[in-house]
């Protein structure tokens, strides 16, 4: 497995002019080593040590790949693959993606740029890649069948185009599509503008993540790739809450966050204590006159937003998806509850014919221990994440902008929870109470029923048991 620093040497990317001059002509005639990473870990913006300069995104959970320079273009090598991406601690998941992990790297380039991308195929069957959003020349965009053959396992392919436009875009193959994002193969792509934009505003934090989704049964590894709405695991980059990282910010810098939505649904996706602007969109930088305050934006599938606002309140605020049942993780969702049913021996029979095969256990999950396996020792908690004042009962599409006045320019370092000044956190009340006052007419009617029923009637509200209809 290749480091980013060994890349770097390899490349000649960080190294400058010096290890540059002595890759041999014939490393440069070859494509550029892969570099792979598989820690689920936020890293650090790669600084430009190449081409123009720009200010470079962080993607959260995720890395930006590296590239070389080949005679003025910048080279990268993308590798299809199956992937163990870790989605929260504790937690693996058996998907296929790029380089190591799912998503794939961030490639940043900028406007103007020619980009040569080699894509090796390392999966069991054919895929491409499709550059969501780009000018590009017809037979570069991806679709096989369409605009290219497809590419067979263990071949290479090379897309070269000029990254015309500045924005926000993604990537995802476009052969048996279904099967191939539902395992999570997805990446994101930033084209930084060439010269100062009337449109693009100068930020301090820039960063971007992918909306995803999957459908993995509690104790299994492998996404199940059929399902069309009924997902049970709603994620950020292959992340769920409390696996996803926050977004660590400096008071009053300004942050652009940049959100690609490739699942099957559209997310609400909510900021707390602030307001934002949409400053971008899929097609490039929105006309100023278009834009509003929200504090809330939907991210419509295969839409991507950009949102900008400035950082001026202290604290840790929520950041989530607004949809309850995407703020939840697996369990429960139309997973039977089978307590105080006997199936006594039932579980060992199906396990002869279904190897993984798990059902809950009669008076809980202690009889799992039936099936001479563990409890399901893969899966992530319904609600979950322990916050300074107890559970935040949340999963799913969740994190925290932590806005400090001490994180310092350019550190994306976790500073930890937020020291509330004293006197400004919601306590309990210990004064006396008194009785309500309630409205004489409680319950009337502003014009009463011609007809008055001899029962009333009382509806009890139903907890939603699946996931369908959205
Ligand atoms: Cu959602």
């Amino acid at each position: 497995m290749t480091s980013r620093r060994d890349f770097f040497k390899l490349a000649g990317v960080a190294g400058g002019a010096v290890a540059a001059a002595s890759v041999s002509r014939v490393a440069m005639a070859a494509l550029p080593e892969p570099v792979i990473q598989t820690s689920p870990d936020t890293m650090a913006p790669l600084i430009p040590n190449s081409g123009r300069p720009y200010n470079p995104v962080v993607t959260l959970n995720g890395w930006t790949l590296p590239w070389r320079m080949n005679q003025g273009v910048k080279e990268f090598h993308l590798v299809a693959e199956p992937v163990v991406r870790e989605m929260a601690p504790g937690f693996k998941a058996h998907l296929w993606g790029y380089n190591g992990q799912s998503p794939g790297p961030t490639i940043e380039v900028v406007e103007g740029d020619r980009v040569r991308i080699f894509v090796t195929n390392k999966l069991p069957e054919h895929t491409s890649i499709h550059w969501h959003g780009q000018r590009l020349p017809n037979g570069m965009d991806g679709v096989a069948g369409l605009n290219q053959p497809a590419i067979q396992p263990g071949k290479t392919f090379v897309y070269e185009f000029v990254a015309r436009r500045p924005g926000t875009f993604m990537y995802h193959p476009h052969a048996d599509e279904m099967t191939q994002m539902a395992m999570g193969m997805m990446g994101f792509w930033v084209t930084h503008p060439k010269v100062k934009n009337p449109l693009i505003d100068e930020v301090q934090r820039d960063f971007c993540f992918l909306l995803n989704a999957f459908d993995i049964d509690p104790g299994s590894y492998t996404p199940k790739i059929m399902t069309m709405l009924d997902f049970n695991l709603w994620s950020w980059n292959s992340r769920i809450f409390p696996g996803i990282d926050s977004l660590n910010v400096r008071l009053n810098d300004k942050v652009r966050i940049r959100i690609g939505n490739l699942t099957m649904t559209n997310h609400p996706i909510h900021l707390h204590g602030h307001e934002f602007l949409v400053t971008g969109t899929d097609g490039g930088p929105t006309p100023k006159s278009t834009r509003w305050y929200e504090v809330t934006t939907d991210v419509a599938v295969g839409q991507m937003r950009q949102v900008e606002f400035l950082a001026d309140e202290e604290g840790d605020w929520a950041f989530h998806c607004h949809k309850s049942h995407h703020t939840m993780n697996a369990m429960g969702h139309n997973v039977p509850t089978l307590i105080g049913v006997d199936h006594s021996g039932l579980s060992k029979k199906i396990n002869n014919l279904i190897p993984d095969y798990m059902v809950m256990g009669e008076r809980g999950m202690a009889d799992m221990t039936e099936m001479e396996m563990p409890i399901p020792d893969n899966t992530a908690p319904m609600m979950t994440g322990e916050g300074p004042f107890g559970s935040v009962e949340m999963g799913g599409m969740f994190s925290v902008l932590k806005v400090r006045r001490d994180q310092k320019p350019g550190d994306y370092k976790d500073p930890g929870w937020f020291k509330h000044p004293e006197g400004t956190v919601a306590h309990e009340y210990e004064g006396p109470l008194s009785e309500p006052a309630r409205f004489k007419a409680e319950g009337g009617q502003s014009m009463p029923r011609a007809q008055t029923p001899s029962q009333p009637t009382e509806v009890k509200v139903r907890k939603p048991q699946s996931h369908s209809g959205h």
